[in-house]
């Protein structure tokens, strides 16, 4: 079959499994949308570029590869802070731009949107991917393609393809790159690393596994699993990778974060003699502000960039072939009593239900009410750190921009993940403050029939921020939120502000397939003990009257 660079390109990224795109046009990008239109995609058109980017982000992080097509500069930029997340937590988001055309960069024109120079959009974006290409050339495009999307897809970060209106429509040549071979590892040093590690896991007590995000991404987490399955260790989540494996797994013990973690989880993981770290980023949120004490001696660390033993490093060792090594090992089961076990859940008292509705209590009747095969996405602020002790059943059903933490995340990643997965009814957490900045795009899943839940938490403002340093600057202009289902005629909305109230919506929204957006009342100052934790602990570097 004859291509254009247009119909080969989302023909291409159809073969690769991705259904979906997200995008805003643009003159500079109509053409591409024809032919993103003509192919095998549906096109989600949404409202504002950041929006675009978290759906995309949001999709790529269930599906394994997201598209994000906008217009050149003023849509490439808007999209710029997603992107910088998704390359941040290692989601593999593609972004297609549209740009102005090899003539037009003959002349030093000003021609609309232009910012510096024809190349500072594609510059910018540098920053933020992992592979560039500025299709100029048809001879070469089919190949810049597959080398962008090669990219994305083995370094799960975000690549940049920027199409001149005129070259998208051009007849490509047939591409020459076939499939690259796969790294391999240095058998001397694998075998040497497998090993130290066996040995180590061997004579341990209490070892325990911590499976971060990149095993997720790089399709690792079956093999995790297998091994804690094999040798009956147990395992830790953090909040970048919560819902990794089922929440309801015998091996599970919760989310560690340092002095954030649920505590029986901190106390598990900090004092293992063998502590696992798989596909971990070490980030300040992973050690909980600097307060996890974990001791490197007892550390085996293996990351898609590097392995490391107690205080040996292993140089040209993929992770795949050290958890295949592992997972292969004889190595004896080891006892474990999982301190962890999950409570049955405990049921409303009719004496509760009247009660005013606070942070604490809005996630343990979230959980109560939450069905098995339910997708949870977070936005930053209490959303996020209340739900740490949440319980989710089915894997990889929990979304976070946890490590990042750009506000206005959820919203727009629910619309991505609908679109990923519609079989699972979605549920968005949010706060007034992040729901003000990418809230409106539930217009976009009122117009493409989309039911997520959409939950609300008012607590009058910048919560997370009043418990560093308040001041006004954390106040927020009080929104009427339910009226919103209002301005779109679409869905349903209640107002809750007891936890009886929460209750009955949450049963009553589960029951129907319409959206509904919930705005759960918590009063000013109120929190989690988990954001109480963290905004004390942050109080504590950024306040000067509190510093240490
Ligand atoms: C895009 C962006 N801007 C600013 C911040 C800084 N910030 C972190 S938490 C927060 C307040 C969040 O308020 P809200 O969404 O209402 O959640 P709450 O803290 O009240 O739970 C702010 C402004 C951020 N993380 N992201
Ligand atoms: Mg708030």
């Amino acid at each position: 079959m004859s291509h254009t660079i247009g119909s080969f390109l989302f023909d291409y990224l159809h073969k690769q499994g991705v259904t979906h795109a997200f995008g805003i046009p643009g003159d500079f990008a109509l053409p591409t949308f024809r032919w993103l239109e003509e192919s095998p995609l549906e096109l989600i058109t949404m409202t504002h570029e950041p929006s675009v980017g978290f759906a995309a982000d949001g999709y790529a992080r269930i599906n394994g590869l997201g598209v994000a097509c906008v217009t050149y500069c003023v849509g490439g930029l808007n999209l710029l802070n997603a992107v910088a997340c998704a390359y941040a937590e290692k989601s593999p988001l593609l972004v297609i731009s549209g740009g102005p055309s090899p003539n037009d960069r003959k002349h030093d024109s000003l021609i609309h949107h232009k910012v510096r120079s024809f190349d500072s959009q594609r510059r910018i974006f540098e920053e933020v991917t992992c592979a560039q290409a500025l299709l100029l050339d048809p001879e070469t495009a089919a190949d810049e393609i597959i080398r962008v999307i090669t990219a994305v897809r083995t370094q799960c970060r975000p690549g940049y393809i920027e199409i001149p209106y005129d070259i998208v429509d051009m007849p490509i040549k047939q591409p020459t790159i076939r499939n690259l071979p796969a790294p391999e590892s240095d058998a001397e040093n694998l075998e040497a690393a497998l090993q130290e590690a066996a040995q180590a896991i061997a004579g341990a007590k209490q070892p325990v596994i911590v499976a971060d995000v990149e095993l997720a991404r790089h399709g690792m987490t079956d093999l995790a699993v297998a091994i804690a399955e094999k040798l009956n260790i147990p395992i830790a989540s953090t909040l970048l990778s919560k819902s990794i494996i089922s929440e309801t797994h015998p091996l599970y013990i919760g989310v560690y974060a340092g002095g954030l973690s649920e505590p029986v989880c901190q106390e598990y993981v900090e004092s293992s003699d063998c502590l696992i770290l798989l596909g971990a980023f070490m980030s300040d949120m992973f050690l909980g502000l600097y307060t996890a004490k974990l001791d490197r001696r007892k550390t085996i660390f293996i990351g898609s960039e590097k392995l490391r033993i107690g205080l040996h490093a292993y140089e040209n060792v993929e992770m795949k072939d050290f958890l295949s090594g592992l997972a292969t090992r004889d190595i004896a089961k080891k006892e474990f009593d999982n301190p962890y076990k999950l409570k049955p859940a405990v049921p409303l008292t009719d004496a509760e239900r009247a009660e005013t509705l606070d942070a604490e209590s809005f996630f343990r009747i979230f959980g109560l009410t939450l069905a098995e095969d339910a997708t949870v996405v977070c936005d930053t602020g209490d959303s996020l750190l209340g739900a740490i002790g949440l319980r989710t059943s089915q894997r990889n059903n929990f979304l976070s921009d946890a490590y990042y933490l750009s506000m206005g995340f959820s919203v727009p990643a629910t619309i991505g993940a609908i679109a990923a997965n519609p079989g699972s009814r979605a549920y968005c957490i949010v706060g007034d403050g992040a729901f003000q900045m990418t809230g409106m795009e539930l217009s976009t899943a009122a117009k493409y029939g989309m039911h997520p839940i959409v939950c609300i938490l008012n607590n009058d403002g910048y919560g997370t921020q009043r418990h560093i340093i308040d001041g006004p600057f954390n106040n927020i202009h009080r929104w009427d939120y339910i009226k919103i289902r209002d301005v779109l005629n679409y869905g349903k909305a209640m107002r809750v502000d007891t936890k009886g109230a929460l209750e009955a919506v949450l049963k009553e929204a589960a029951k129907t397939d319409e959206m509904y957006i919930i705005e759960a009342i918590i009063p000013r100052g109120d929190s989690s003990k988990s954001l109480r934790r963290m905004g004390e602990k942050l109080g504590e570097l950024r306040n000067k009257d509190k510093r240490k």
